[in-house]
């Protein structure tokens, strides 16, 4: 018999990934979406024939025990999150209770249901915020910045408790920056590739961005849900920091970005304060030592390789639009 997943939050970047990985590996994905008044299933409309959806909310403790009923997974990844860290200081209590409370919800709802189902919790490297050590591991303390860090620090404590209070198989994987031509919009890495193919396209001038000296470890989304289903493969439940172990700044973004294009950054990037947040996460790096040995993971994209994805692939979805005409 297959095994069965399910994913909350697979209308996200990851949710997408992670449910392709799922169906090629034979099993049978759930995922759970929220009701919108418009659906937002773009990311898995490819995959809609070979999945099943089910409606439920992380706000909605009740919602998540009827769907682990109903589908009965052996694995539960959960993704769903408000993931957009400026938007976390617009709405902090809505934040945890997405991404702590509803951490939560997910953990109790498993207990109750059935306690042998194997759980991925989304943890973050925001949550190492100012960073106590460089590069940051598995036992780096954490300092976060915004309400989304701080949601996802309780987010990933409840997990680590719940495991040694009731002995749940629960992981939580704490992940850098990954990216991917499927990225929201508002993400610096998409805003830049989108960026980059308007003005390649003559579509845009300019591009308005912030800090162009923060810097991330910026890995690509399909290799790092890959280290997600490892996590859950493992005979014991563990956390793992999942990284390149490269960091580049916001500016050698940009640099490689309009350099693939052939553009110069230097005529089209311009900083606007509106794009600085109140507190920043100066520079994150990490060191995925042991996901490389304990799950044999490693990143196949390199930071030029999926820079030059991501471009590529924004210059092929808006070679349809028009330039607007001269005014
Ligand atoms: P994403 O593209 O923003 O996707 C977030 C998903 O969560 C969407 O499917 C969204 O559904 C869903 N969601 C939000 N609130 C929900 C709710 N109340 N109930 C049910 N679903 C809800 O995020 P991502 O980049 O794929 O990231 C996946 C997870 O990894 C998140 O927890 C994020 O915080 C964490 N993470 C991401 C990174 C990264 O670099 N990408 C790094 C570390 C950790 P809608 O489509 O309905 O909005
Ligand atoms: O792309 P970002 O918005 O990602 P951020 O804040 O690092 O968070 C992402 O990664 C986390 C893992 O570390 C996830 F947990 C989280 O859910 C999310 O996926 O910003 C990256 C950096 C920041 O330092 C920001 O200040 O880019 C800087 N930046 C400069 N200009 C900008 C901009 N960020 C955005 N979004 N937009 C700008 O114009």
């Amino acid at each position: 018999m297959s095994k069965r997943a399910m994913i909350t939050g697979i209308t996200g970047q990851d949710g997408s990934y992670l449910a392709e990985l799922l169906l090629g590996e034979g099993y049978e994905v759930t995922g759970i979406i929220r009701r919108l008044s418009h659906p937002n299933l773009n990311r898995i409309e490819h995959l809609l024939d070979r999945i099943r959806l089910h409606p439920a909310d992380l706000l909605d403790g009740l919602s998540l025990i009827r769907a682990i009923e109903e589908n009965e997974p052996d694995e539960l990844y959960n993704l769903a999150a408000m993931s957009f860290v400026p938007a976390s200081w617009d709405q902090p209590l809505l934040t945890g209770e997405f991404n702590a409370q509803g951490v939560t919800r997910v953990l109790d709802a498993v207990r109750r249901v059935n306690p042998k189902i194997k759980l991925y919790q989304a943890s973050s490297s925001e949550m190492f915020g100012k960073v106590r050590e460089v590069p940051q591991t598995e036992l780096t303390p954490f300092y976060p910045r915004s309400p989304y860090g701080v949601s996802k620090v309780f987010g990933h404590y409840i997990t680590v408790n719940y495991r040694e209070s009731y002995g749940l198989f629960a992981c939580s994987g704490i992940l850098f920056n990954h990216e991917s031509p499927r990225r929201g919009l508002e993400f610096v890495t998409r805003k830049v590739s989108d960026g980059v193919a308007r003005i390649k396209l003559g579509i845009e001038q300019k591009l308005y961005l912030g800090n162009l000296e923060a810097h991330r470890d910026w890995g690509f989304a399909g290799d790092y849900v890959r280290a997600m289903w490892l996590m859950l493969q493992q005979p014991t439940a563990d956390d793992y920091v999942v990284a390149t172990g490269e960091s580049h700044s916001v500016r050698d973004l940009v640099e490689v970005a309009f350099g693939h294009a052939g553009l110069d950054w230097k005529a089209h990037v311009e900083v606007d304060p509106r794009f600085l947040r109140p507190a920043e996460v100066d520079h994150l790096i990490g060191n995925a030592a042991k996901a490389r040995q304990s799950l044999g993971w490693a990143p196949s994209v390199d930071f030029a390789g999926l820079v030059g994805m991501m471009v590529d692939s924004d210059i092929e979805r808006l070679s349809g639009i028009k330039p607007p005409k001269p005014r």
